[in-house]
């Protein structure tokens, strides 16, 4: 088994931030935001963050956003509760949250709340359990919940439940991985994690380990890197990691690296991309896999970054 290329992983990441006029830069321009999001913290989780200019990023963010309080994916798009996201994580990983107007921001999120507790990811009204996950993390880290129903909110999450254990993006919806994981660390970050049935859960997570080690998001799908972040996480926040193969899982991550240029992709041999990237680091350093920071499975933040929004006095 190989080791993970850690300084290559570092390279390939600001190669993908200076190369603006590739065509993946040109697709995923309207994302941006997002994309800076999962670099950034990977650099982070690897201990590089002082490898890109913090001032060139904080002054790029703060001309996303829009006269709403909320942040669009790059200068000039609509907002949208994800990047608004993406926003607040990224000025947190650079302990700069003070320069945002928290309220405006909270603002913002909060009125996208709708009246069965759900939330809205922009004014054009779509309802996802991704934007109940999204509204929760980023007022709690702005420590604004108290600008939204939150009883109400974690009953609209409960009403998404499925009787597998998992959850789904609307009621009724079929469970998949990443809704599991948005409405997890919702109701974590809530406290409400006694509405989950951490067994019944915990069993059809842990069958999403297939024979190379690698997680699938739902039944009879192929592995992905990308669910090494949202099974594991999920794993993490009800107690039931230990119900996986681990060091299996490590493997199949290891394997999904470029170990000529950087980057991890989603399955072995496949191209890499900077979200797979995230995907991959941040599903060892939930393995504990030496020499990275620990990263905090409901916020999506390093444990240490985490630590400073909520216990550090200014
Ligand atoms: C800050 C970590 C963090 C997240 C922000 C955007 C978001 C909140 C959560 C997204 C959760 C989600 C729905 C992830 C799944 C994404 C994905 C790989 C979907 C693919 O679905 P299919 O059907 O793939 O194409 P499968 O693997 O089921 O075949």
């Amino acid at each position: 088994m190989g080791e993970l290329a850690a300084d290559k992983h570092v390279k390939y990441i600001i190669s993908v931030e200076k190369k603006k006029d590739s065509f993946e830069s040109v697709v995923m321009e309207h994302l941006r935001l997002n994309g800076a999001y999962w670099g950034l913290t990977t650099l982070d989780i690897l201990g590089k963050l002082d490898a890109v200019d913090e001032e060139d990023v904080i002054s790029w963010i703060l001309k996303c956003q829009d006269e709403s309080g909320g942040f669009a994916g790059n200068i000039g798009h609509d907002p949208h509760v994800l990047y608004t996201l993406s926003a607040v994580q990224v000025l947190a990983l650079f302990d700069k949250l003070d320069i945002l107007d928290a309220d405006k921001v909270s603002n913002y999120v909060a009125g996208l709340q709708n009246g069965d507790g759900s939330f809205s990811g922009d004014i054009w009204g779509e309802v996802d359990t991704r934007f109940s996950y999204i509204a929760i993390c980023c007022l709690s880290i702005l420590q604004r919940l108290d600008k939204i129903n939150v009883d109400k909110a974690v009953e609209y999450i409960v009403s998404c439940k499925n009787l597998d254990g998992g959850f789904g993006c609307t009621p009724g919806g079929e469970s998949h991985s990443g809704q599991i994981f948005c409405c997890v660390g919702a109701l974590a970050i809530a406290g409400a994690l006694h509405h989950v049935d951490k067994d019944l859960l915990g069993w059809w997570l842990c069958e999403r380990q297939v024979k190379s080690g690698g997680l699938n998001g739902r039944p009879e799908k192929l592995p992905d890197v990308c669910y090494s972040w949202w099974v594991l996480s999920s794993l993490i926040m009800i107690d039931r990691v230990h119900w996986i193969n681990k060091d299996k899982l490590v493997k199949f991550i290891l394997d999904c690296q470029d170990m000529e240029n950087g980057g991890i992709s989603d399955r072995p041999d496949d191209a890499v991309d900077v979200f797979h990237t995230y995907f991959g680091v941040a599903g060892l350093s939930l393995l504990e896999y030496p020499g990275l920071k620990p990263i905090d499975p409901a916020y999506a933040l390093p444990v240490d970054v985490v630590n400073r929004i909520f216990f550090s006095k200014k």
